[in-house]
């Protein structure tokens, strides 16, 4: 979005504060609303002036303005509910008619990612997965060691870390915990795990340091890379009520072998390219493979045995497809416009911050 018209979005909303503090009556009000939102007024002016931008910048214009809009409308109605309430009664008001509704309260819901938690808990349980938790404040250990990345190993870069004292840390994925379901039930195992994760990474729409992901782990005899698919495509239309587009790249992960990227046709821009998938038309979703033979051994797992599937899944991403919401940042920072689902929504998910 242009900076000037960031700008005069800024003023606009700084304009409708000013004149919603000194408007003492509900027709004052109604005036200075029409003045800004009307046809005529400044924001009308702005949404007629957007024929004039390069037709690449006129979407993104329209929305923003009609985010801004939405906000003053907002604004004013509140502040009009205010003045109504505080205006005295006449004798007709003030009578009581218990047949009328009563007045509507505001519902929260769900955050879209606990939401989509539930989801696929529900989903993998059908398929006799144990939802299993460990902690977020990991050790060295089961982070990477366990995971066959030793001290030395390269791969400790893909993973940018917040170290903490004494060879702690924030995990930087779900994976630590396949050590410690294995460890603890041995197999054969079906484990999934949600939860967050930690990075300490630039954010930008599609990054963020804090994230949720959704990891899996299934341990039998004779499993395969066909299981491993077959239980992603069925996870993933299930969520999302149709099937979806996917495609599988081969992938680097030490802990397993071998190993693949799964990628999702973007919903948000239907594949046509946006910021969160970084105009590419897909939306890196899933890290999966074959449980790598040290994996099994260090989880205490005979690999002569017993094979396995693993995979590890951007839950937040999900969480973005699902609900239409562009930018990561947006569901960790508490705004509502994105925090509410479609249905209950008062204004567009898509809050674009680039
Ligand atoms: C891993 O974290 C592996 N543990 C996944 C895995 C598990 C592979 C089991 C094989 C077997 P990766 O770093 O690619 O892999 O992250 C997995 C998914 O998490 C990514 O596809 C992406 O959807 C999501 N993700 C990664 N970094 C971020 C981030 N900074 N913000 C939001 N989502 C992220």
């Amino acid at each position: 979005m242009s900076e000037q018209l960031n700008d005069d979005l800024r003023k606009v909303t700084a304009e409708a504060e000013q004149l919603i503090a000194t408007a003492g009556t509900v027709d004052e009000l109604r005036q200075a609303e029409s003045r800004l939102t009307g046809k005529k007024g400044t924001l009308g002016q702005l949404l007629a002036s957007i024929g004039k931008l390069p037709k690449e910048d006129r979407a993104e214009a329209g929305q923003q303005i009609n985010v801004a809009k939405r906000d003053i409308e907002d604004k004013f109605s509140l502040a009009r509910a205010r003045l109504e309430a505080a205006a005295p009664k006449t004798a007709a008001e003030q009578t009581f008619d218990p047949t009328l509704p009563g007045p509507v309260v505001p519902r929260g819901s769900i955050h879209p990612v606990t939401s989509v938690i539930w989801e696929f808990e529900d989903i993998l349980s059908r398929l006799g997965f144990v939802v299993f938790g460990g902690p977020e404040m990991e050790t060295d250990y089961y982070n990477f060691d366990a995971l066959n990345i030793p001290e030395t190993h390269p791969a400790r870069d893909q993973w940018d870390t917040f170290w903490l004292d004494n060879d702690w840390l924030l995990r930087t994925h779900t994976s630590p915990c396949q050590i410690r379901a294995m460890e603890k039930y041995g197999a054969p195992l079906r484990v999934i795990v949600l939860g967050r994760c930690f990075r300490y990474e630039t954010e930008d729409a599609s990054h963020a340091n804090t994230f949720h992901q959704f990891e899996g782990l299934m341990i039998d005899r004779d499993i395969s890379i066909a299981n491993l698919v077959a239980v992603m495509k069925l996870m993933l239309s299930e969520l999302f009520h149709h099937e979806v587009k996917v495609r599988l790249r081969p992938g680097f992960f030490p802990f397993v072998e071998p190993g693949f990227e799964l990628d999702m046709g973007c919903l948000l821009c239907g594949g046509s390219g946006c910021p969160a998938c970084k105009h590419s038309g897909w939306m890196e979703l899933i890290g999966c493979g074959m449980v790598h033979p040290n994996v099994l051994r260090a989880g205490k797992i005979d690999p002569e045995q017993y094979t396995g599937f693993a995979f590890g899944l951007g839950l937040t991403r999900v969480a973005m497809m699902k609900y239409g919401v562009a930018d990561i940042r947006s569901l960790n920072s508490g705004d509502l416009r994105a925090l509410i689902r479609p249905e209950q929504r008062f204004g567009p998910a898509i809050i674009e911050k680039e």
